[in-house]
């Protein structure tokens, strides 16, 4: 069982602000397949073909598909323990700031509210030419369908060489120069902005803890690492910090 130090646990209970932020790691454990690593996505796929406005452009029915299967993957999975103990430490410790780089949900469905989803919702969609929201519901089995001004629809997601939704990716910003505990969970910390953050934090003088099975891009500058699956180390920390009071 991992260890937790006591001086962690001292310091989640002094922090007045404090952020965690989250990738597809924390979602494995439900079974949300990952994009680098073992079994990552990006191992068999393409990311310029299905995750790019290029990919899009040369072959919309073929990224449509891949939602489309991502989205039928996703909706049948259910948050798992990592989820749920972020949505606890937000419980008691109101303030705290949950950023994901995840598209699927999961955290609003384990109850976290206060959170920052830095590459969209696969849940939602929007026009690839005007990009007005899309809210028609989508069957899995149809082809991408159209708006009104003629334009194809689109997953409300962020694609790379696309730009952040300016006012979450600024929170977001904020939240890490802000920060005195940073929290950086189940990401390989390769994807920019989303890896500057917990630098960011740590340079404005936040204490960094690291969670992963492996050591990462962000490592050698976190404070602490803490090496294992977020869904048994963050209960684990919640455990610790209910045996106090
Ligand atoms: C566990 C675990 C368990 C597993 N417990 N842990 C050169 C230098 C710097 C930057 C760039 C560059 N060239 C281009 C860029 C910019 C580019 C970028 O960063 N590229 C790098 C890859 C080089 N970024 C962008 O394009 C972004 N936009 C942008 O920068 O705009 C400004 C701009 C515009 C134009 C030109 C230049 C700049 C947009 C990025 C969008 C990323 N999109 C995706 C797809 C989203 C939609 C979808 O899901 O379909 O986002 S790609 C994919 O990667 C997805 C993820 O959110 C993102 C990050 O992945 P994440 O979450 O870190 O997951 P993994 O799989 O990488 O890691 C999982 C980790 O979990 C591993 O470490 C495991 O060990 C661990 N793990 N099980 C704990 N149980
Ligand atoms: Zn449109």
């Amino acid at each position: 069982m991992i260890e937790i130090p006591s001086d962690l646990i001292e310091r989640i209970r002094n922090a007045q602000r404090p952020v965690f932020s989250t990738g597809a790691g924390v979602s494995a454990e439900s079974g949300v397949p990952t994009f680098r690593g073992e079994g990552g996505i990006w191992n068999k796929m393409r990311p310029e073909e299905l995750a790019s406005v290029d990919g899009f452009m040369q072959n919309p029915t073929l990224v449509w598909e891949w939602y489309q299967h991502r989205r039928n993957l996703m909706s049948g999975v259910d948050p798992n323990p990592g989820h749920h103990a972020i949505a606890e430490f937000e419980k008691r410790f109101p303030g705290t700031i949950l950023i994901t780089q995840n598209i699927d949900g999961l955290h609003d469905r384990a109850g976290s509210s206060n959170i920052l989803e830095l590459h969209g919702n696969i849940a939602r969609n929007k026009c690839f030419d005007c990009g007005r929201p899309y809210t028609e519901e989508i069957n899995i089995e149809d082809d991408f369908p159209h708006c009104d001004c003629g334009g194809k629809i689109r997953p409300d997601v962020v694609w790379f060489g696309e730009m952040l939704p300016q006012n979450i990716i600024s929170r977001a910003f904020r939240a890490a120069e802000e920060a005195d505990l940073f929290f950086a969970v189940g990401t390989s910390a390769v994807v920019q902005p989303a890896a500057s953050l917990p630098v960011i934090a740590g340079r404005a003088g936040a204490y960094v803890v690291e969670i992963n099975l492996d050591q990462t891009a962000l490592t050698s500058a976190a404070d602490l690492f803490l090496q294992g699956k977020s869904g048994d180390v963050l209960p684990r920390i919640m455990d610790e910090l209910n045996q106090i009071d």
